[in-house]
């Protein structure tokens, strides 16, 4: 902020910004890329689980690329900090501005057409504000597919996807959104355009620089948009729901699938009996699909694109074995789509459910797929010590080795008192995870939540030059300041 005469005449609507640097913005983003009135910037200013909230100067919304780059100019020649928002269904706090009032949030939800769709080379190039189901959609009207995939898509946007370097539910076959994207166009820090909308899936010309942008949570600049890549849209589809003793179980079963299904295996998603029990108490519609509850659970997907799979026996004969030997303990098929969406309900709806048990401290951790029981065991161990009755909601990914290692209160504590207590569980999850050599962030990035905790866990070196990369690309430090980057 330095930059901003103190004798400037402050805009009555937002208080923290000169007139004259809104009336800028307004000039190039027009009337309707501007809001300020409170009842307007609210969803802005408050994460989807209400744990983050922030106050704006203005939230500003460009319609287009030029109008990024126009508004990144005009923020790095006053020194104003810039917050970088998609569909705001971030878990980290990373699209959410601070306290201070003095910075903008730049959502991209305004700049969000499909710019187009090259069938034959199976990309579609889409801009970052499109809502990830959208693009979806547009790849399935052509017969494609574009896979990633989540509970969050009818909100989250391509940027936020990229910036966040998405996961979701179907990485196990198709990876991370660093796997599906060839090219991108980025507005840097001071508003020259970088256009690496590249359509390529054979370029080495040096440093692969997309790589920087995607999961630098808006740290470096605005990723304007994205050539994505298309694949064969599945015709076939099996979705098993399976109860287990144990993640030991769990892992056995993976790999029992893994060399039966090879590729057609897509998602390997695990959850505790507790995860369970909080969708089936507030997700409306949810019932158990068995009749005896069980400690673990997996939901399983089988996919094709060739007419003649049969994926039904293929996912029977897979389980077949384990329930005879008792390493599954029950199982259920979908019959039709209907009933495979009612089981995938049960899974995706954990998050929301368990906003209903108060707050929650989230560990989306990651470890290599063969450590997932060790890992359980020792945390566990180590959290009941730590607080006794807290209730540990342990779900994920487990076949890309991500479990979300959620806690919920204990039900008689005070919300103010385990909230307090965050940061010295995160240290007593994490340093399992470190055990492990695990990560502390497989899926959701470092925002706010967990930008100290990397000081302990990566290498001086490792943060040395992610702060020559920042001072490098941002030297004025104004792209979302207090995120990823420790103090
Ligand atoms: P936002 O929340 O708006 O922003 C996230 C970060 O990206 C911020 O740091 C922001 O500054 C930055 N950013 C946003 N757009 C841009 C841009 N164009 N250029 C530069 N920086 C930008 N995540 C997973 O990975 N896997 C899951 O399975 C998953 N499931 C979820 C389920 C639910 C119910 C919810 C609420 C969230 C889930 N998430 C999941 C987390 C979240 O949806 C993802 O991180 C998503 O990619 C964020 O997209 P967004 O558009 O909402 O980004
Ligand atoms: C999921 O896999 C998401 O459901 C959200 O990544 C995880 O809410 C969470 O902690
Ligand atoms: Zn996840």
């Amino acid at each position: 902020m330095e930059s901003v005469e103190r004798n400037d005449t402050l805009n009555p609507l937002t208080r923290e910004l000169p007139q004259r640097v809104s009336d800028r913005i307004r000039d190039i983003v027009g009337e309707r890329g501007i809001l300020t009135d409170p009842a307007d910037t609210a969803p802005y200013l408050s994460d989807w689980r209400g744990a983050y909230k922030g106050k704006a100067a203005l939230v500003v919304r460009p319609a287009s690329t030029a109008e990024v780059s126009g508004v990144l100019a005009l923020c790095h020649q006053e020194g104003i900090p810039v917050v970088t928002q998609g569909g705001n269904t971030g878990l980290c706090g990373g699209s959410m501005p601070d306290a201070s009032g003095r910075q903008i949030v730049l959502s991209l939800n305004r700049l969000n057409r499909i710019r187009n769709i090259d069938a034959a080379n199976d990309t579609l190039v889409a801009e970052a504000g499109c809502i990830l189901a959208d693009v979806q959609n547009a790849a399935r009207e052509v017969g494609r597919l574009f896979p990633l995939s989540m509970g969050s898509e009818g909100s989250c946007t391509i940027g936020g996807n990229l910036a966040t370097n998405a996961g979701g539910i179907a990485v196990l076959r198709y990876g991370n959104m660093r796997d599906l994207t060839l090219g991108i166009e980025v507005v840097l820090p001071d508003g020259r355009i970088w256009d690496g909308l590249r359509g390529l899936r054979k370029d080495n010309t040096g440093y692969d620089l997309k790589h920087l942008f995607i999961g630098s949570e808006g740290s470096l600049g605005v990723i304007t948009a994205a050539v994505l890549k298309l694949y064969p849209l599945p015709t076939e589809k099996a979705v098993a729901f399976a109860a287990l003793p144990s993640p030991e179980a769990a892992i056995e079963l993976f790999k029992h699938l893994r060399s039966l299904c090879g590729p057609r295996l897509t998602g390997f998603e695990l959850m505790s009996r507790m995860s369970l029990d909080f969708v089936l108490r507030h997700m409306a519609g949810c019932t158990d699909p068995m009749a005896e509850p069980h400690p673990w659970y997996l939901l399983i997907e089988l996919t094709d694109s060739s007419p003649t799979a049969n994926l039904r026996e293929l996912i029977e004969t897979g389980l077949m074995g384990p329930l005879e030997d008792g390493q599954v303990l029950d199982a259920v098929i979908a019959a039709d789509e209907a009933q495979a969406a009612a089981l995938w309900k049960l899974r995706e709806g954990i998050s929301e459910a368990q906003n209903f048990e108060g707050p929650s401290i989230k560990h989306d951790i990651s470890v290599p797929v063969s450590s997932i029981p060790g890992f359980i065991d020792k945390a566990s161990a180590a959290l009941s010590n730590e607080i006794p009755g807290i209730r540990l909601v342990c779900y994920g990914h487990v076949g890309d080795g991500n479990l979300h290692f959620n806690l919920s209160k204990p039900p008689d504590s005070e919300n103010a008192d385990f909230r307090a207590q965050a940061g010295r569980i995160g240290r007593v999850v994490y340093d399992v995870v470190a055990q492990f050599t695990g990560s502390i962030s497989a899926e959701h990035g470092l925002g706010q939540s967990k930008r100290q905790d990397i000081v302990r866990y990566k290498s001086d070196l490792e943060l040395e030059l992610m702060r020559s990369i920042k001072g490098l690309l941002d030297p004025k430090a104004i792209m979302n300041p207090g995120k990823v980057l420790p103090d």
